[in-house]
């Protein structure tokens, strides 16, 4: 009998210390696996909005996959047992409203460093004729550019690429290039797309570093808002084509010619559209007390071209 009582003691003191801790541990494992499904519903919804938008040959904040409220804070699951238990959050950003680093011209990227990390003219210019450099497919840097040449002095030395960036992080190895200035500088860039910006959804620094003043930049945004103010409702001016881009603002009334013929040169070099095709989106899944981040660029076609937890 005395016996007995010490094994169930026994017992007890061992289900409070091994195994109440286990059962404990599954259920932040659950909530972990809950919050991770919770975050690819959030990837999957956001991909089909984008997928799902019909193609009107032209894409603007006005689009649903950028104005859609009742894409922030989904619930997932329904019934009582799923109810309020998980839930995800979600935002998309095309990557053509950004700066191609694989296709921009060097004053355009010397511009972007400028503007976005405050970079020294001479250091901005380095890293641009650098970024050309990287990659093009000869060996025979431009005037404050770097090839193989000079990244074999470097400890350790590496050879130039000689070919696309496939990542934002590759900017690191370019001449010139520091973390602070990646930091600074890479929501402005990708290197997704074909390499013109969208008019309809790029931001005031995209456009300077096109080549518009800083005056006509904050003109473009503001005429896009309409007259709330605010981007991505219904009062939102597109551009619908981008020859008639000039013609629309003309119409508006208040851009001077200079600004116009501005708007008419940057749309003529070619780097100007008034669509996206490339998109990156982050959902964030959450279940208890854990949280579930992925970020993935994909494009129109359902192409995922990039897919990242963290
Ligand atoms: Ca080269
Ligand atoms: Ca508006």
């Amino acid at each position: 009998m005395l016996w007995t009582l010490f094994i169930l003691g026994a017992l007890a003191i061992a289900i409070n210390s091994y195994v109440w801790p286990q059962l404990n541990f599954a259920g932040k494992f659950r909530d972990r696996v809950k919050a991770l499904y919770a975050a690819k519903a959030g990837a999957k919804l956001v991909i089909a909005q984008v997928v799902q938008d019909k193609d009107t040959g032209y894409d603007s904040l006005k689009d649903p996959w950028y104005s859609d409220e009742a894409f922030r804070d989904v619930p997932v699951g329904q019934g009582p047992a799923a109810a309020g238990d998980s839930s995800f959050s979600v935002s998309v950003k095309d990557e053509e409203s950004k700066i191609n680093i694989n296709k921009a011209k060097q004053d355009v990227l010397k511009q972007v460093f400028v503007l976005s990390a405050d970079a020294d003219e001479s250091v901005a210019k380095e890293i641009a004729a650098s970024i050309i450099d990287w990659r093009d497919a000869d060996d025979k840097p431009l005037e404050n550019g770097a090839e193989t040449g000079y990244y074999a002095g470097q400890d350790p030395s590496y050879p130039c690429k000689n070919a696309d960036f496939q990542v934002l992080g590759e900017l690191l190895q370019v001449r010139g290039m520091t973390q602070q200035i990646l930091d600074a500088s890479k929501d402005y860039l990708t290197v997704y797309g074909l390499g013109a910006v969208n008019l309809n959804t790029c931001g005031e620094t995209v456009l300077r570093a096109l080549g518009a003043s800083e005056e006509l930049a904050r003109k473009i945004v503001a005429y896009r808002k309409g007259l709330d103010g605010e981007e991505g409702t219904d009062d939102d001016m597109v551009f619908d084509n981008i020859s008639g881009a000039v013609a629309a603002l003309s119409k508006s009334g208040g851009f001077s010619s200079q600004e116009l013929s501005q708007v008419a040169a940057i749309i003529a070099s070619g780097s100007m559209t008034v669509r996206s095709d490339n998109f990156t989106g982050r959902s964030d899944g959450r279940s208890g007390g854990k949280t579930y981040g992925i970020t993935f660029t994909f494009n129109r076609n359902d192409v995922i071209k990039q897919w990242r937890s963290d």
